[in-house]
């Protein structure tokens, strides 16, 4: 049984849905440089805006405008929280100034009222791909520690103003995922820095990690301070790494792997490195810039729960040459032949996700978030209007009986689940609009053709019922 509490929920991200990338003030924010792809022609990382080129944030789904309308549907299917970012470049718009923009502070008090109006609780990430784009040319993203206190100023802002409407938080949406530190656009994602051949890349992604974890625990120290009774929590992208064969080398690459995917959990939740990261820069004399001051801060902003995203697993062998057995460096993935995927080759396993929610719990101990799950998909609209997203369903429902398992039978002590995009909104990897999550369909394409509309999909009713019996129902 869910507890009755439990926050069936849906989660967006800023830069993925609002558009109106200049509207009030609004600066230009990492995202907004980022083209158009598909799934077979990546998004490319301009880092400005070049003349001719397409970005999908600009008008995304125009949900600046109509989220009225939109927060409507969402409380119609029952959702007792929103996830959604907070655009940083609204509240600071190239991320250096003294004094906050008044236009963008008033939009999201007007977005959290209307949550509250209809009893959903906004659940809010600080920092969610957003960084504004001047601290990016400036400071080469988060490689400059000057950087930790612009966000400083910008998390104590929010706490401020939010405090009261919001109890819900988290820092940095996904931090880890710029451990592949070799896919560009993870790292330019998560720490702001377009990677050229010429530096260490690996390095600098670890520099960039260090300040962006201090920054993290500051802004936990401080919301707890402004915000009293809330819970903030960090953002881990998990995803089980199964070793490909029962061999030994393989479990230990994939251990391996682990510890360098997760250590940013650990850090955020102990406030302290794991033992073997630290072997690691000192084997790789990467001689990091993290001061005692640093080592206080971590520890005395610990956080309260441990959000993550959960879309499929990864199958992984040793590479055979690499002594170390490193993450990246040591490992290849390889397909799971018990396991199909979507067409953008994400792997489906729900089972998975029970075996992520036992681990976390074991590492941590501490209450887990689900904050973003689902699965990507061309949906196709009948002649009468309906879309029969069946696939979606299947997906949910049996990511939620594992959920139910790790709670009835694990000991999990799980704080609610939102799946990812329960809106149809730009995909973060490929920029498209064809790649859909939602259980409300938006009337956009690739192209960008479209007239916005919204409309309920037939997962909005499935998810609904499931909500009303608090997950007792999964069968529709
Ligand atoms: C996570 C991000 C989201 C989101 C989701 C789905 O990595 O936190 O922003 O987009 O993945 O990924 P995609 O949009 O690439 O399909």
């Amino acid at each position: 049984m869910f507890s009755k509490n439990f926050l069936w929920g849906g989660a967006v991200a800023a830069n993925q849905l609002e558009g109106a990338y200049l509207e009030d003030g609004k600066g230009l924010c990492i995202a907004d440089v980022i083209s158009g792809g598909s799934v077979d022609q990546p998004r490319q990382l301009d880092g400005k805006i070049v003349e001719g080129h397409s970005y999908p944030s600009h008008e995304a789904i125009d949900f600046y405008h109509r989220y009225p309308e939109d927060l409507k549907l969402m409380a119609e299917m029952g959702l007792k929280c929103f996830r959604t970012s907070i655009a940083w470049s609204r509240i600071y718009p190239t991320g250096l100034e003294e004094e906050p923009n008044e236009a963008g502070l008033a939009f999201y008090d007007r977005l959290f009222d209307e949550c509250l109006k209809y009893g959903m609780e906004p659940v809010v990430t600080l920092s969610h791909f957003e960084m504004p784009l001047e601290l990016m040319q400036k400071y080469k993203g988060w490689q400059d520690r000057a950087v930790i206190n612009h966000f400083e100023r910008y998390a104590r802002t929010c706490f401020k103003r939010y405090g009261k409407k919001v109890r819900y938080w988290m820092t940095f949406n996904e931090i880890n995922n710029q451990a592949d530190y070799l896919y560009a656009p993870n790292v330019y994602k998560n720490s702001g820095f377009l990677p050229d051949e010429t530096e260490d890349r690996e390095r600098t992604m670890y520099q960039c990690a260090h300040y962006e974890l201090v920054a993290s625990a500051l802004a936990v120290k401080a919301g707890h301070e402004l915000a009293p009774g809330a819970k903030i929590g960090c953002m881990i992208a998990f995803s089980p790494m199964y070793p490909a064969t029962s061999a030994p080398e393989d479990s230990l690459a994939v251990e391996k792997s682990m510890q360098q995917r997760f250590y940013f959990g650990e850090v955020h939740v102990r406030g302290i490195y794991p033992p073997s990261m630290l072997a690691l820069f000192e084997r790789k004399n990467f001689q990091l810039d993290m001061t005692e001051e640093d080592k206080e801060i971590l520890k005395a902003g610990r956080v309260d729960y441990v959000g993550f995203s959960y879309y499929s697993s990864g199958s992984f062998r040793w590479n055979g040459e690499d002594m170390y057995y490193e993450y990246v460096r040591g490992t290849e993935k390889v397909k799971n032949p018990f396991l199909e995927a979507n067409p953008w080759g994400w792997e489906i396993d729900p089972v998975g996700l029970r075996w992520s929610l036992n681990w976390l719990t074991d590492h941590y101990h501490l209450p887990l978030f689900i904050v973003e799950n689902g699965i990507g998909a061309y949906d196709k609209m009948e002649a009468d209007g309906s879309v029969k997203d069946t696939y979606r369903i299947d997906y949910h429902r049996e990511h939620i009986r594992q959920m139910k398992l790790a709670v009835e039978e694990d000991g999990v002590d799980l704080m609610g689940y939102t799946p990812w995009g329960i809106i149809d909104l730009v995909s973060a990897s490929t920029g498209e609009m064809d790649k859909r999550y939602g259980m409300i369909y938006v009337d956009k394409n690739n192209a960008g053709e479209g007239t916005l509309a919204r409309s309920r999909k037939q997962s909005f009713y499935w998810y609904k019922k499931v909500i009303e019996t608090n997950g007792e129902e999964l069968d529709g």
